[in-house]
């Protein structure tokens, strides 16, 4: 067995004395499912479903109809256990602590064999004291309840009143009363995404032991003085000093090449201690500011904080600072009732391009940092500035926040609550406080969050009447809306994070909702605050049918992915639009339908006599519709931004729906390669289903390699309208694989994830064009 150690030594004269060990619990342990008919070894960090895959025991889960095929997994009760030597004399530890970073979810804690606490909220940090329970060998056993049976139950005992919705619909083939438990919601299924309620260790757990005191966190954010015009950093360090006596010392804080050093006294009493610490920058020099991509630098400053503490206990911690302001901007315009809705990023106003982001992954252990650097370049290499971390999916993984830091890309982050109303009892309430102050705690030094938003959706749920409330109903759920945003939520936020914004929801009117009583009449307006916003019958072609609103967050149109994406989890009777398969794939009610109707407004339909051609070119033209209804629309809100018409307009951010894909089925995922320059358009005369004239077009590659990246000149016989490239399953992006070939010869370039050749994307290359349909 390796053992994962790290030793944090304090110099003391001239010896030196263990302060504090960590004890990594990662790597192998033992599960088993509530029967004991079941045990293997698996992965921690990691999930039963990853292990049973692991094993051989299940396939690959997105495989064909496995999400429900595989639904006793997350019915089952598992344990998780392990053994393993303390590496140090025991009696050395003043105190001994269990960390657990993330638990999935509703589990009891038995260290060998005394409970020794519980957990119910995977978004949360547990840390349990096991001083006197620890022993040289020891037994850890981590008792799972079914997420899905433990929602079920919570719902059963809220008899007042029920807490809708109860149940997803049918179509998401999904789980009941998420809504219950503090989990992914997403995880019980979405009208993107598969039902798979994970359970296990989804992040870091290993042991503490120290003696005298113990740093358990520090934080910190950069606050603008704007009547001084000078930098503070308010610093934030959290205690438990288990010495009997008060610990003395100093604190250096020193941020080097901002020529700043500061020296504090401390002295911390017995028990669970905050020290706030206050840093000036001088005036005098000069601090380069975090600016988002395409607007500047991100510069960053490395920071150590150095705690001299009586006994000789030296800690040492060090961290980036980069110092920025945010401001959501709500006044009135002119020639507009309203209030106008938008940021400004060090004073300067900024228009929001970008998208919305969900889970990478429905298993968390198999969402890694080269992937999200990949798709996080992706988004800055296409001209993007903004992601919503959106309210259905987790907070997002320390990796995801500092590349969207250094890259420069602006979150919107919501709190995990979406499309639904949530109970308030005092346990829910607890769990969701000690989250949310968590969440701010290990977020706020991010300059890339630029504001807090509560929830997803459940101020229009509940105004819109989504479940049918009665009217006279009516105040109780708003009491408890108010009770779970404003009165927790909102207090935590306002009390932790002085450095960025916070609102109510998404789509929320701003100000004029807080005015309204934390609830308006309707949050969707296109005067205030932001609006989501979805049509799928209308004629996407049409700017007409799009909001002029002040910001929109969430827009978009389905299309199914590649044929090549689709083959790894299907089999060949899967190969049609019709196929239980393709129904069983789409979420979202009426999906598959919609695409085609709004395909056939501009396009002819594949009429091939080889199904699989037609299924294929099927595929090909939702993905172009796709292309040209969400270009259309976010053109629409580039354009509002500088125009007020019929009083509506100034619009200052498009984040459409959505960047990235859980699993391979229809949704609403798209990435688009843009050039920096605003692209070429072409007026189309008429709709393409009647275009004349349009002769096939024959496209041919030449490959090269130059380095790490591959050339693909290409060259066309005649106009070729939405050209499409293709290379299988090999990862990687071109430069642009969706364009209008009405020039002779061009040239795209494809940057491979993994090390390929120049023989294997031949073979795997596939050009389309929509003379290949007509
Ligand atoms: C909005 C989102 C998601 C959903 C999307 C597409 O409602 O917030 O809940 O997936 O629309 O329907």
């Amino acid at each position: 067995m390796r053992l994962h150690l790290i030793l944090l030594l304090a110099l003391c004269g001239t010896g030196t004395t263990a302060a504090a060990l960590s004890y990594s619990l990662r790597g192998n342990w033992s599960i088993c499912n509530g029967n004991g008919s079941l045990e293997l070894p698996g992965a921690v960090p990691g999930c039963v479903h990853s292990a049973l895959f692991q094993q051989g025991l299940i396939q690959d889960s997105y495989y064909r109809f496995n999400d429900l095929n595989y639904r006793w997994i997350s019915l089952d009760n598992w344990t998780y256990s392990k053994e393993f030597k303390f590496p140090f004399a025991i009696s050395k530890w003043q105190k001994v602590n269990l960390i657990l970073e993330g638990m999935d979810t509703i589990s009891k804690i038995l260290f060998n064999e005394v409970t020794i606490g519980e957990t119910d909220n995977m978004f949360n940090r547990y840390s349990f004291d096991i001083t006197n329970v620890v022993r040289d060998v020891n037994s850890i056993e981590l008792r799972f309840q079914s997420a899905v049976l433990y929602a079920a139950q919570q719902s059963k005992a809220h008899t007042r009143y029920p807490v809708p919705p109860d149940c997803p619909p049918l179509v998401q083939k999904g789980e009941c009363h998420v809504n219950f438990v503090r989990k992914e919601q997403c995880s019980f299924s979405w009208d993107w995404g598969p039902s798979f309620p994970t359970q296990g260790i989804w992040k870091d757990v290993r042991i503490e032991a120290y003696n005298i005191c113990h740093l358990n966190y520090f934080t910190f954010s950069p606050i603008y003085d704007k009547s001084a015009q000078e930098w503070n950093l308010e610093i934030e360090a959290t205690f438990d000093v288990v010495s009997s006596k008060p610990v003395g010392g100093q604190v250096i804080v020193a941020i080097p090449k901002l020529q700043t050093q500061q020296m504090y006294d401390i002295e911390l009493q017995p028990g669970k201690r905050i020290v706030e610490l206050f840093l000036n920058i001088s005036k005098n020099i000069t601090v380069e500011t975090w600016w988002p991509h395409g607007h500047g630098n991100q510069t960053g400053y490395n920071m150590t904080i150095l705690f001299e503490l009586d006994g000789g206990l030296n800690i040492e911690k060090s961290a980036k600072v980069y110092f920025r302001t945010v401001e959501l901007i709500e006044e009135p315009i002119k020639g507009s009732p309203g209030l106008s809705f938008y940021f400004k990023i060090n004073g300067f106003p900024i228009f929001l391009k970008g998208s919305n982001w969900i889970p990478a992954d429905s298993f968390q252990d198999r969402v890694t940092s080269e992937l999200l650097r990949l798709l996080l370049q992706s988004v800055v290499d296409a001209n993007m500035n903004t992601l919503r971390v959106w309210g259905g999916g987790i907070y997002e993984q320390d990796e995801f926040y500092e590349l969207c830091d250094e890259l420069g890309i602006m979150v919107w982050q919501d709190f995990m609550f979406a499309c639904a109303l949530y109970p308030t009892d005092q346990g829910f309430l607890d769990s969701v406080r000690a989250e949310v102050a968590y969440q701010i705690k290990r977020l706020k030094s991010h300059p890339s969050i630029i504001i807090w938003s509560g929830n997803n959706e459940n101020e229009e749920a509940l105004m819109m009447n989504w479940y049918h409330i009665s009217f006279t109903d009516r105040p109780i759920y708003i009491k408890d809306y108010v009770t779970l945003y404003v009165k927790n939520i909102r207090e935590l936020v306002l009390a932790g994070d002085k450095s960025r914004p916070f609102i109510t929801s998404s789509p929320t009117n701003g100000a004029e909702t807080v005015a309204e009583g934390w609830v308006s009449q309707n949050p969707n307006s296109n005067y205030f605050g932001d609006v989501h916003f979805y049509d799928y019958i209308s004629d996407c072609w049409n700017w007409k049918v799009f909001p002029k609103a002040r910001f929109a967050s969430e827009y978009g149109y389905q299309s199914w992915p590649s044929f090549s994406t689709l083959e790894k989890v299907s089999s060949t009777e899967d190969w049609s639009f019709s196929s239980k398969f393709s129904l069983h794939r789409q979420h979202h009610e009426g999906g598959n339908k919609q695409m085609l109707y709004q395909a056939g407004l501009h396009f002819k339909l594949p009429k091939s006599t080889d199904p699989l051609r037609t299924f294929k070119d099927t595929i090909y033209l939702t993905q172009v519709m796709q292309a040209q209804c969400v270009k259309t629309e976010t053109e629409f809100y580039r354009r509002s931004r500088s125009e007020i018409v019929d009083q509506q307009g100034h619009t200052m951010g498009a984040l459409y729906w959505q960047l990235n894909d859980i699993w391979q089925a229809p949704s609403w995922a798209s990435l688009a390669d843009h050039e920096l320059l605003s692209p070429t358009n072409y007026h189309f005369l008429s709709s393409l289903k009647e275009a004349v004239g349009l002769c096939k077009a024959q496209i041919t590659a030449i490959v090269s390699q130059q380095g790490d990246i591959f050339v693909f000149d290409l060259e066309t016989s005649a106009v070729a309208p939405f050209v499409w490239l293709d290379v299988g399953s090999i990862p990687g992006r071109f430069s642009d694989n969706g364009f209008l070939m009405t020039e002779k010869t061009r040239t795209i370039l494809f940057y491979p994830w993994e090390p390929t050749s120049k023989s294997e994307l031949e073979q795997s290359f596939h050009v389309t064009s929509l003379t290949d349909i007509y």
